[in-house]
């Protein structure tokens, strides 16, 4: 302001001081009738913003809570069209707060409600170019952020799926900063968990898959992460199901495992139960998480801890431990007549330190329910 401006402006405010009240004569004051209220103008309504505005509200957007039980709260994000198939089969399983993130809408599951889905502009698939998916997801992340704030809200715990070795998913650890970077600014109490899956032996015969797979775990080595060995698991689906169905079949059954494990850590136990926080530091831990299950119909066996941790590796669709794990899990589930067997008692017990001999710390729960194909045993193997 020049001091013109600024002698002026002070004179102006002069002027306009307020008159007393009792010294305002009966023709400077108005009625009602002659000028609009404070109120009825709106001084402190913001509505025409709304109105000028064609943007939805953020609560018009944001997905509905998780209707599957869990006692974390959490979100899945699928990246590029494997990792999109994996989170579908978390979205059909009630977890309502699914992203789905690709570079291209082609490789979609049928059935995505467009709320589920978030497209990445600027390629159409990354046609199995790492570099090229990193650059566009990096370009991308504030878009990716902003879906978090207005379709996810809070929650703790973010588990990002991908089938390692294409161009896109395989390039996900480039949003590894937006996606903390989100958690902190929410208080989140968990952290960003990777679910990747390797690819088949036939396909890693391909350089670029291969070298892309390997990237993609290499990434996340620190992170707590699980690796599905699509090799693995197609083989133990060979024979049970058709061609057409296996990647469907084998993406279900590992989300059943997991929402299993998340739901079994709401209930409570007559006899021992594993609750949200013995979960949490399972998946607190850096490393890799291997998740099992096993059924054992005649429980009643003498080497039943041997049996159930191996039986639950065995059919596991993650690759056996490569290192000593420091978090052990162990989950049975029991009938009412199991339990109060003496026999089977003793050798619950026996499972439970045969288990536990083989991790750092060791978190078990026993659940009672009915019917059941026999004892019901899973585990979690973290920080490996
Ligand atoms: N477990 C599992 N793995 C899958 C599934 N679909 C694909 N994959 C694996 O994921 C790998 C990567 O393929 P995509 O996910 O299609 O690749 P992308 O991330 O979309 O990358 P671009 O297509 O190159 O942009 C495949 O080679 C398969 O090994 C699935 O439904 N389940
Ligand atoms: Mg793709």
């Amino acid at each position: 302001m020049s001091d013109d401006d600024q002698q002026e402006y002070e004179e102006y405010e002069e002027e306009s001081v307020e008159a007393p009240a009792e010294e305002l004569d009966e023709e400077s004051t108005t009625s009602s009738w002659d000028m609009p209220t404070e109120d009825a103008l709106g001084y402190d309504n913001f509505d025409f913003a709304e109105a000028y505005s064609d943007d939805p509200s953020p609560d018009e957007k944001m997905l509905p809570e998780n209707s599957a039980p869990s006692a974390i709260k959490c979100a899945f994000l699928g990246l590029g069209g494997g990792g999109g198939k994996m989170a579908k089969a978390f979205l059909d399983l009630g977890f309502h707060k699914t992203l789905l993130i690709n570079t291209t809408e082609k490789d979609q599951p049928p059935g995505i409600d467009p709320e589920n889905f978030l497209l990445i502009p600027g390629a159409d698939g990354v046609g199995k170019d790492i570099q090229l998916g990193k650059q566009v997801l990096g370009d991308n992340s504030a878009l990716v952020e902003d879906a978090l704030r207005t379709r996810i809200g809070k929650v703790d715990w973010l588990f990002v799926l991908v089938g390692g070795g294409g161009g896109t998913g395989s390039a996900s650890y480039e949003l590894h900063k937006c996606l903390t970077r989100y958690l902190s600014s929410i208080e989140a109490t968990g952290r960003v968990i990777y679910i990747i899956s390797k690819p088949s032996a036939q396909e890693l015969l391909n350089p670029t898959i291969k070298a892309n797979s390997n990237k993609a775990l290499q990434d996340v080595k620190k992170e707590p992460h699980i690796v599905i060995d699509n090799e693995k698991q197609l083989h133990l689906l060979r024979g049970k199901v058709g061609m057409l169905n296996m990647y469907p079949a084998a993406n279900l059954n590992f989300a059943k495992l997991f929402a299993q494990i998340l739901k079994l850590a709401t209930e409570a136990s007559p006899i021992q139960a594993f609750d949200s926080k013995d979960l949490e530091k399972c998946l607190y831990a850096p490393g890799r998480i291997l998740l099992g299950s096993t059924v054992v119909r005649n429980p009643r066996i003498s080497d039943l801890g041997a049996t159930v941790l191996q039986g639950c590796l065995n059919s596991s669709p993650c690759s056996k431990p490569s290192r000593h794990p420091k978090m052990g899990v162990l989950l049975l589930v029991t009938t009412p007549e199991m339990a109060n067997d003496p026999i089977i008692s003793n050798q619950l017990e026996a499972a439970f330190s045969y288990v536990g001999g083989r991790a750092e710390t060791l978190f078990s729960g026993v659940y009672i329910k009915e019917p059941l194909p026999g004892l019901v045993a899973m585990t979690l193997l973290g920080g490996m």
